[in-house]
């Protein structure tokens, strides 16, 4: 049996076990993280895009961004349709310079493993956490399997960074925390095309047919999405059937979408799901082990990492100071920005996709919401700031 000793037992090489890994060796803190798949399973895992300014200035602060600030893009605003009609929310303006950058998830992993390893971090693939014990005493265990062998982390603190499906959530004890979860009739396909973006800013429409999402990669990848029937399923959308639909959706006056060949198809299902207590003695989860919101405001990376720096605040308070009291805080500190996130997810879900007939009340609600940011200033700054992230210190 192997059994390793460290002071924080990471479970999840995602965004968040990498994040937290590198945030807190540089305060001297030692991790261990174990990930489940293998590095070349989660580097080609397609996911988020959009890196809200926080994101990005953490980044920069741990000296990852290098490549983030040279490859990312950085978007000054972001284009709203409705029926056709265009509008556009600039940030700069409305929010006093924040910005959004694009950069895909996977990129943002790529990065972050690549410095751990260097760095001489120590993680282990293809190494799944089988159980977390003993975390309502001062010496919390992780059983893992390696190689075909028995292994166990020895550390003063487990975090639970392992993702909506992980194990974390389920140690947690029964009826310490209350759920709250809404599946939406829909999912979302997305794909990813070996074709310049058609506009330089993210494109948002609402359309009779249903919601569209014309996102970028790259100035030769874009990253586009449909909303779909719930349970659709990939084999009926053709790259034809996707171009066309795509096309009619984000359509608008003097302006049209270049189509190119599909490189990546996938279909997820939209739902919100939270729960209200995300630690308990001594074990934390961070990321989407506690929370996921459907991806239309693009927050659910960027909670991520903002947990991570609430749990960061507390472990250094503990190895400074030896007061818990900030590790203690760690779900009140973290949960605002959740419930935040939670609101403007939901918001933006329900403002763009077909929930009810074309010309209904529902309908005609977001009809009147795209008309009010378009003549409201103050409205469109509510959304800017959501978009971009609110500062930390909002939420204090
Ligand atoms: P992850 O990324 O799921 O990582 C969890 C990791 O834990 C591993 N794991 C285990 N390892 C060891 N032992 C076990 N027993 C384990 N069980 C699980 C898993 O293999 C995995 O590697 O969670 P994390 O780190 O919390 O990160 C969260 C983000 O991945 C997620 O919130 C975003 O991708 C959501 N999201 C977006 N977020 C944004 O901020 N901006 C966006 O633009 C955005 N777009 C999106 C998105 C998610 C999408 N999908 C596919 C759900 C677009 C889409 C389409
Ligand atoms: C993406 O680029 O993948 C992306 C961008 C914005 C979103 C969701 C996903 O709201």
């Amino acid at each position: 049996m192997k059994t390793i000793k460290t002071q924080v037992g990471i479970i999840g090489a995602g965004p968040a076990g990498l994040t937290l890994a590198h945030w807190l060796k540089k305060h001297g803190i030692e991790s261990v993280i174990l990930e489940h798949r293998s590095r070349e399973y989660v580097q080609a895992r397609v996911r988020a895009g959009l890196l809200e300014q926080n994101t990005v200035d953490i980044y920069k602060y741990l000296g990852l961004a290098d490549r983030l600030l040279r490859e990312g893009q950085e978007h000054h605003g972001v284009y709203f349709n409705f029926d056709g009609q265009r509008i556009r929310i600039p940030f700069g303006e409305l929010t006093g310079g924040r910005n959004i950058t694009i950069y895909g998830q996977q990129e943002v992993v790529k990065d972050l493993t690549d410095a751990w390893l260097a760095g001489g971090g120590a993680l282990y693939f293809e190494a799944p956490a089988l159980s977390i014990e003993g975390f309502d005493t001062a010496h919390p265990i992780i059983q893992f399997e390696y190689e075909g062998e028995p292994g166990v982390i020895e550390c003063d603190f487990v975090a639970a960074c392992d993702g909506f499906h992980g194990i974390g959530r389920k140690s947690l004890p029964k009826n310490s925390f209350q759920e709250y979860s809404i599946t939406y009739p829909f999912g979302w396909l997305g794909i990813l095309a070996q074709v310049a973006p058609s506009s330089e800013e993210l494109v948002y429409a609402y359309h009779e047919n249903g919601f569209a999402l014309h996102s970028l990669r790259s100035s030769k990848v874009s990253r586009l999405y449909l909303q779909v029937e719930d349970g659709e399923q990939v084999e009926n959308w053709p790259d034809e059937r996707i171009w066309e639909e795509l096309s009619v959706r984000l359509g608008t006056e003097g302006w049209s979408l270049q189509s190119g060949p599909i490189f990546e198809k996938s279909i997820t299902p939209m739902r919100s799901y939270m729960i209200d207590n995300m630690q308990s003695e001594r074990l934390f989860l961070t990321g989407d082990a506690a929370h996921i919101v459907p991806p239309t405001g693009g927050k659910g990376l960027n909670l991520a990492v903002a947990d991570v720096k609430h749990l960061v605040d507390g472990l250094v308070d503990f190895y400074q100071n030896n007061s818990m009291r900030g590790l203690e805080d760690y779900t009140k500190n973290a949960l605002k920005r959740i419930w935040r996130a939670q609101d403007f997810s939901n918001f933006m879900t329900t403002l763009f996709h077909k929930q009810a007939e074309h010309g209904s009340y529902t309908y005609r609600l977001q009809k009147a919401k795209f008309d009010y940011i378009r003549c409201s200033k103050a409205y469109a700054t509510t959304i800017a700031e959501n978009y971009v992230g609110l500062p930390f210190e909002a939420f204090i």
